[in-house]
């Protein structure tokens, strides 16, 4: 090996390039570590929503095209934040290995590029639609951090070969010691006796400016790593506080209770779900890559705008002095495709918004009101505008505080949050609400409407065949076919199933809840052999039947009938 080395200077020599661009990039990936991990403390000193890669996320969010984010949402679901993650963390290691191997070269070129990678982390903290100058400090900390570790790193990079700075550098490629001494074993000619540990140090890696790099990097991957752990420390910190202070609230009792269920309500079919949705099991969909986790007891709703003369501002504890109603109502997502599972039915404790409007003195548009639209905010920054006339049209709009009898999970809005009884939930149901104002669609479109989704969502007809599943195989005979119909404040009062293109045969209906609610449905099918299609549709209580028109879900809802493929055998 010694007199390979000696006498194949070109290749020594090119692969000492190689093997210090490979070491360039390991310090360009140590320097994001270290920046990354610098930014954990001090985000939980300042908010974790300005953690690097969270705000960065959070501007992907804000950024992304609304075809890319339904894209991700129908592709990965509830995960797509994990998955958004993942990416950013991905395409800065690849930045910073790069940056590294340019900092190889000219040292001062890879500290401007990883504060300018801090600049990208400002500028995507401070320009959140909730971000303010303090959210910068994570980022500057990170960009901060990564210079200098880039810088430090770069200058212990041992030098390219023929200066002895990299004896083996023929392993290139920034390899382990043990990876080294595999190296070494593999090329040495077969029967040719192993030349012991002692032959073996001579060769090793871990001489020389090589080794001087290599102890820095490892000093630095430790200071990463306990930066790391004391950023999740204070945020599991945090966390836990927040926790806590949910947990040791107790709700009043409503003052007008929903009641037990109807019996009958639950069909009690396998496969179909409880007709209340735990709050394990309820979607989630929002923008937040960190559930907000607010302090109820500082909680504020401030209630103002065009057409308001008394505007208001209303805390936690006088809400909950205030009439609490408990109402069953389905939530349903514009983004579920005709089938999916973004619906859910819960037991919701809270106010009626009518009322609170009409104290603060607001008329529907159709009493001579100033607005028509009401936008709430939420302590993320999110804006969802709502019809004025249709929370106050009599039905239950709700300013929620509670969900299926405990306070709202923090997933799903804890302290209050809105739910609108027959609308999309983009267009009513906003989570970690902390302001309502009384303005004009004219004037202003919220979030979604500006990533091209409908100003006006009321939820449509729709139904679903839980069981069986598509591509279920099947015995011979009877087989309950079961699922779920929805029509919010219209009610459902026929669900009907076709087999193949056979006649709609009625569904038995569960006892209706109210017609806020969605209702179960099943039907006894005589299975016979084959391959067959179940289809399904509802009738709702305006007389309407559920459109056949298939039609994706933006940018109201998605039509069609739901249709599953089942193997039927003997
Ligand atoms: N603050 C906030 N509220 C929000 C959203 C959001 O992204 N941010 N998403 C809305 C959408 S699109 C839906 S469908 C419902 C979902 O509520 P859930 O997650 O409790 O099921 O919340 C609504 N409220
Ligand atoms: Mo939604």
């Amino acid at each position: 090996m010694t007199d390979t080395r000696e006498t194949d200077t070109p290749r020594t020599a090119r692969a000492g390039a190689a093997g210090r661009r490979a070491l360039g990039a390991l310090a360009g990936l140590l320097a994001a570590a270290a920046g990354l991990a610098v930014g954990e403390p001090v985000s939980a000193a300042v908010r974790r929503e300005a953690a690097p890669v969270t705000a960065v996320g959070d501007a992907v969010i804000e950024l992304a095209p609304a075809g890319v984010t339904r894209w991700s949402i129908d592709t990965f679901g509830d995960s797509d934040k994990l998955v958004l993650e993942a990416g950013v963390v991905a395409l800065l290691g690849l930045f910073a290995a790069a940056l590294g191997v340019l900092a190889a070269r000219d040292r001062r070129a890879g500290a401007a590029g990883a504060l300018l990678f801090g600049l990208v982390g400002v500028t995507a903290a401070v320009t959140r639609p909730d971000g303010g100058p303090s959210d910068a400090w994570p980022s500057v900390a990170a960009g901060l951090a990564a210079a200098v570790v880039l810088t430090l790193l770069a200058r212990r990079l041992p030098a390219a070969a023929g200066t002895g700075a990299a004896p083996d550098s023929a392993s290139a490629g920034g390899l382990r010691p043990a990876d080294a001494a595999a190296t070494a074993e593999a090329a040495r000619p077969a029967g040719t006796p192993d030349p012991g540990p002692a032959a073996d140090a001579g060769q090793a890696p871990g001489t020389g400016p090589r080794r001087a790099f290599l102890v820095s990097a490892g000093a630095v991957a430790a200071g990463s790593g306990g930066a790391w752990l004391l950023g999740r420390r204070l945020h599991d910190g945090e966390a836990a506080r927040a926790a806590g202070a949910r947990a040791s609230l107790t709700l009043p009792a409503p003052d007008d209770p929903a009641g037990a269920l109807p019996a009958g309500t639950d069909l009690g079919v396998d496969g179909v779900g409880p007709f209340l949705t735990p709050n394990d099991r309820f979607y989630r969909i929002d923008t937040a890559l960190r559930v907000p986790r607010l302090d109820a007891r500082a909680w504020r709703l401030r209630i103002h705008g065009a057409g308001v003369p008394r505007p208001l501002t209303i805390g936690y504890a006088r809400l909950l002095e205030r009439e609490l109603v408990e109402r069953d109502i389905t939530l349903a997502c514009v983004s579920n495709p005709v089938g999916g599972t973004l619906v859910g039915n819960a037991r919701w404790l809270g106010v009626r918004l009518e009322e609170l409007l009409r104290e603060a003195g607001v008329r529907p548009p159709s009493a001579g009101g100033e607005a028509d639209q009401l936008v709430a905010r939420s302590a993320d920054g999110m804006t969802l505008g709502t019809p004025v006339e249709a929370v106050m049209d009599g039905r239950d709009a709700l300013l929620a505080v509670g969900m299926n009898g405990e306070p709202l999970p923090f997933e799903h809005g804890y302290p209050v949050r809105m739910v609108v009884p027959g609308l999309y939930g983009y267009v009513s149901a906003c989570k970690w609400l902390v302001d309502l104002e009384l303005t004009s669609f004219d004037a202003f479109d919220a979030y979604w409407v500006r990533r091209g989704w409908a100003r006006q969502a009321p939820v449509k007809t729709q139904s679903r065949i839980d069981t069986p599943r598509s591509g279920a195989r099947l015995r011979a005979g009877r087989v309950p076919v079961a699922g779920v119909a929805w029509a919010q404040h219209t009610g459902i009062d026929a669900v009907q199933v076709r087999v193949d293109e056979g006649p709609w045969r009625n569904a038995r209906l569960a006892e209706e809840d109210t017609a806020d609610t969605w209702r179960q449905w099943v039907w006894d099918w005589d299975a016979e052999p084959g391959g067959h299609r179940l289809q399904v549709r509802a009738v709702d209580r305006s007389g309407e039947t559920q459109t056949a028109d298939v039609s994706g879900s933006a940018p109201d809802g998605a039509t069609g009938r739901h249709t599953v493929t089942v193997e039927v055998t003997d």
